[in-house]
């Protein structure tokens, strides 16, 4: 299997996140992405490629111009006029019952007040790498379609920063640009047929649903913490199937806290019948190894075997499958974790030799 790797993620190195009030490392590092290309190196059934350049057109083929714009110039605007920030986060959200029944907000001039126009948490930071990260995440995963759409059954790409939270007009959720939705466009358009998005991350991809929920040529299913409990707490119910000619193109599925391998198996079946059902010509998979039973931001149980069963399960679909990279906060084995799903559709053995035992949490610091 191919995979598509750009070395410049590791521009995009926030130290903080605020997690309801408190100030923590941040959990969506760089060495997340390292372990995993570390992982795929050392395993001869996958050979890395490099992304090509896309260009700003795809992106605003589903997001807003203006969150565009305001990414690329956040960094340079926050440094003119706020000197001591080490990173950019909002203080002031635009929820929307402020202006109630007043109109659009007007433009701001505020650094401070524009992050919180554009920004929905206090989780995502902007560092000066930060922009041109997302956007190689963004080629990275156009790329690995590009290798799809080349004849490729399965390819992959190590997106990083992640992109499912992220809705047509703002970011969060670690997420700037949606790299799935902005590649399930991409190929909607580029092969005329309909596409189907799997999100296997822990957290509800409200951003992906959002910019495809009128959508009838694509499919969003998704496995999830359920938002009664779970980030990003708003979206991901069951009750949400889609509105207008996207009737019934939304399928979510949110499973409880200690969530094991044979439930969560179990639920992926009715996810992969929808999908069978859709006949797209194409599937995106959004790859969270959050689920995994020692994730320190996430309540699932998964464990390795059932990385391998479910990237089986995804390829015996017999559709082609472009897998891209969304959450997973246990370092520590999430290079392997990644590696096991991957040799899973593949059709390659389980291989478990070179999980090492480790601490509790797997965070250095
Ligand atoms: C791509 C992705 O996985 N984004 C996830 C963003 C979730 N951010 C953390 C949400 C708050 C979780 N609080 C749980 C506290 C457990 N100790
Ligand atoms: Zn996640």
């Amino acid at each position: 299997m191919r995979y598509v790797y750009d070395p410049r993620h590791l521009l995009h190195n926030p130290a903080t996140e605020v997690q309801a009030g408190i100030p923590i490392p941040m959990f969506e590092v760089p060495e997340r992405a390292e372990s995993i290309r570390r992982a795929l190196e050392a395993d001869d059934a996958f050979t890395t490629s490099d992304p090509t350049e896309h260009g700003t057109e795809p992106i605003t083929a589903v997001h807003d111009p203006g969150l565009l714009g305001y990414l690329e110039s956040a960094w340079t605007e926050w440094r003119r006029q706020i000197q001591h920030a080490p990173a950019i986060f909002p203080d002031t959200v635009l929820h929307p019952t402020v202006r109630e029944g007043m109109g659009d907000a007007p433009v701001t001039r505020s650094p401070v007040g524009a992050v919180g126009r554009w920004c929905w948490d206090t989780m995502t930071g902007i560092v000066q790498g930060t922009y041109p990260a997302a956007r190689a995440a963004v080629d990275v995963a156009l790329t690995t379609a590009d290798l799809i759409l080349g004849g490729d059954r399965l390819a992959y790409g190590v997106a990083r920063p992640p992109g499912h939270h992220a809705p047509r007009g703002s970011f969060g959720g670690y997420c700037y640009f949606n790299n799935a939705a902005i590649t399930a466009e991409y190929l909607a358009r580029r092969t005329g047929g309909r596409v189907a998005m799997l999100d296997v991350d822990y957290h509800h991809g409200n951003g992906t649903q959002q910019i495809f929920y009128e959508r009838e040529d694509v499919l969003y299913a998704s496995l999830h913490g359920h938002p009664d409990r779970a980030f990003p707490y708003f979206v991901g119910f069951a009750e949400e199937r889609g509105a207008g000619a996207g009737e019934g193109t939304t399928l979510n599925i949110p499973l409880p806290a200690g969530c094991d391998d044979a439930t969560y198996v179990a639920h992926l079946g009715t996810a992969l019948d929808a999908i069978g059902d859709f006949q797209a010509e194409v599937v995106v998979v959004s790859l969270g190894i959050d689920t995994y039973g020692q994730d320190p931001i996430c309540d699932f149980a998964l464990t390795t075997p059932a990385y391998h069963e479910v990237g089986a399960l995804v390829a015996a679909l017999d559709c082609p499958v472009v897998i891209l990279q969304e959450g997973g906060y246990f370092v520590p084995h999430l290079g392997e974790n990644v590696r096991q799903w991957l040799r899973g559709a593949l059709g390659e053995p389980l291989d478990l030799t070179r999980l090492s035992p480790c601490g509790p949490t797997g965070r250095s610091g």
